[in-house]
C-alpha cells in the first residue's frame, strides 16, 4: 500500500471493520503505564467490547482494568505474571489468562513483550456462579474439526460452561480451506489474524486479510472466510455467547 497516497487496507463501516498494520495509531494511556497501546476495537466502533494490542516499552506492572469489566489476556512476546496477592501465575509465549469481573490482578510484563488484550462488561446469568480465572496454554487445548470438516478446526480457549458469557476461540483453516457458509447472527465478533491470510467477506465487500491484521464484525454483519496461501491461515476470534439477547 502506498501510504504516502494515502492508500490503506483499512476500512470502518457500520457494520464492520477491517483494522491493518499501515494504519495503526500507537498511543500511550494512563492505566497502562510503559506500553505502547493499539486499539483494534472500542465501543465507539458500535462494538460492545474493546480489543487491542500493547507492547511494553519497559518492565512495567499494569494495574487492574479502570472498570468491572472482565480482561482476557493472549500473550504473544516475551513474559508476563499475573498477580493477585500471593497468586501469582507466569504467561509465556501463547500462554493466556482470562481475569474475572472486578478482580484484582495485576499485570507485570518485562520489556518487549506483546500480549493480545480483549475486556468486556460480564452479563451474569440468574443461578449461575460466575467464573473463576482461567490460565492455560493456546498449543495446549485440542484442534476439533468443525463440523466434521477437517480443513477447518476450533480450539475453544475457555471452558464451554454456563458461567461463562464470551468465547475466545482459534480457528485454523488448511490452503483452500472455508466457513462452510455465510454466517449472520446475533453476536458480534473480534477477530486477530494469527498466521497466514485469505479472503474475508464482510457484509458485501471481499477483503483480502493477512496475518496482523484485525476486524470487527456488528451483530449479524454476513461472514465468510477463504484462507488462501500454501500455509495454514489462523486467526483468533471472540464472539459474545451463552446469553440471551434480550437479557
Ligand atoms: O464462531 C463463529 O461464529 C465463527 N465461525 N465465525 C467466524 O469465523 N466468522
Ligand atoms: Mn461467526
Amino acid at each position: 500500500m502506498r501510504s504516502s497516497l494515502g492508500e490503506t487496507r483499512s476500512s470502518i463501516k457500520r457494520s464492520h471493520a477491517l483494522i491493518c498494520v499501515d494504519s495503526h495509531e500507537i498511543i500511550s494511556l494512563p492505566h497502562w503505564p510503559g506500553a505502547e497501546v493499539v486499539s483494534y476495537v472500542t465501543p465507539g466502533l458500535g462494538a460492545g467490547f474493546s480489543l487491542f494490542r500493547i507492547v511494553a516499552t519497559r518492565q512495567t506492572r499494569i494495574p487492574p482494568p479502570p472498570h468491572d469489566g472482565v480482561r482476557f489476556v493472549l500473550l504473544r512476546a516475551g513474559q508476563a505474571e499475573i498477580r493477585d496477592g500471593a497468586d501469582v501465575h507466569t504467561l509465556g509465549m501463547d500462554e493466556y489468562a482470562y481475569l474475572p469481573q472486578a478482580s484484582g490482578f495485576t499485570l507485570e510484563m518485562a520489556a518487549g513483550t506483546e500480549i493480545l488484550c480483549l475486556e468486556h462488561a460480564y452479563k451474569p446469568m440468574p443461578g449461575v456462579q460466575p467464573p473463576g480465572p482461567v490460565f492455560n496454554s493456546m498449543p495446549a487445548i485440542a484442534a476439533v474439526p468443525l463440523k466434521g470438516n477437517e480443513q477447518l478446526r476450533v480450539q475453544k480457549l475457555l471452558p464451554e460452561e454456563p458461567g461463562f458469557d464470551m468465547e475466545v476461540n482459534v480457528m485454523t483453516f488448511a490452503p483452500g480451506g472455508s466457513l462452510p457458509y455465510v454466517e449472520t447472527h446475533f453476536m458480534e465478533h473480534g477477530l486477530v489474524m494469527l498466521d497466514g491470510g485469505g479472503i474475508y467477506r464482510l457484509d458485501d465487500q471481499w477483503y483480502p486479510v493477512a496475518r496482523g491484521d484485525a476486524i470487527w464484525m456488528a451483530p449479524f454483519c454476513p461472514q465468510w472466510f477463504g484462507a488462501l496461501g500454501r500455509g495454514d491461515a489462523r486467526y483468533l476470534i471472540y464472539k459474545n455467547w451463552n446469553r440471551d439477547p434480550l437479557a
